[in-house]
């Protein structure tokens, strides 16, 4: 009898570990999005882009400070981080290939995952075939875009373009970068509001593939160099 109990309690407090492990599992995911507070403003650790491995300046990926301002009329990002330059260097990527992105998620169905129906609100460049490594600033060769998150799975996603730079009014100030959308533009923007959660997340592609990434909240990296295409963030291409 006493031996039956004591395997009953090893029962228990088996369960009562794995329950442990389900909940810890739980808050992890749940860092993956955060709250927007009343002022809008997000702030993300200076010097914190990983790898720390790179040999060069990766600052213009280093989030530091972010705000959400969501009215029933307008969405307004800003992205400041550590150092955007005057100038880039772009196309050093493989052709086809993601070399520059900022991005914001919406969690629209709040259940702090990349899910279907998710917003996406992004700044892009993807180097395109048979084109020649250049210099510019910003805007002249990474464009805005919303996307509609179709299907979710693992650390991937397919998603669909519905709003590209003629909707979206991108602007660089310093070292920000400022979206401003009105939500008249597309009738999905509606699904954004003050109380949605956001997560941010910047990525650059160097010329030898190696991937450096910053996001917040603060996660484990989405993707690294060589799952990026596997990813298939954007089928267009
Ligand atoms: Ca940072
Ligand atoms: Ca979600």
């Amino acid at each position: 009898m006493e031996n039956k109990i004591l395997v009953l309690m090893a029962i228990s407090l088996n369960c009562l570990l794995l329950q442990a492990t389900v909940d810890s599992k739980t808050l992890q995911k749940d860092s993956l999005f955060v709250e927007v507070p009343e002022d809008g403003k997000l702030t993300d650790a200076k010097g914190d882009v990983r790898p720390a491995t790179a040999t060069t300046n990766v600052a213009f990926i280093d989030l530091t400070e972010m705000t959400v301002t969501v009215t029933d009329n307008n969405i307004t990002v800003t992205i400041t981080v550590a150092d955007l330059p005057d100038q880039f260097t772009y196309n050093q990527a493989r052709p086809g290939q993601l070399e520059y992105w900022w991005q914001i998620f919406f969690d629209i169905d709040n259940n702090s995952k990349k899910s279907a129906d998710d917003l996406l609100l992004d700044l892009v460049h993807v180097r395109k075939p048979e084109t020649q490594e250049a210099q510019g600033a910003l805007l002249e060769f990474a464009k805005p875009s919303f996307h509609i998150i179709e299907e979710a799975h693992g650390t991937g996603f397919h998603s669909g373009r519905f709003l590209g730079e003629e909707n979206i009014n991108a602007t660089v100030s310093e070292n920000t970068i400022i979206f401003s959308v009105d939500k008249s533009s597309h009738l999905k923007l509606n699904k954004i509001t003050s109380s949605t959660k956001v997560r941010f997340e910047a990525q650059y592609i160097d010329s030898s593939n190696n991937s450096f990434s910053d996001s917040y909240p603060n996660a484990q990296p989405q993707f690294s160099a060589g799952d990026t295409k596997s990813s298939s963030i954007y089928p267009e291409i």
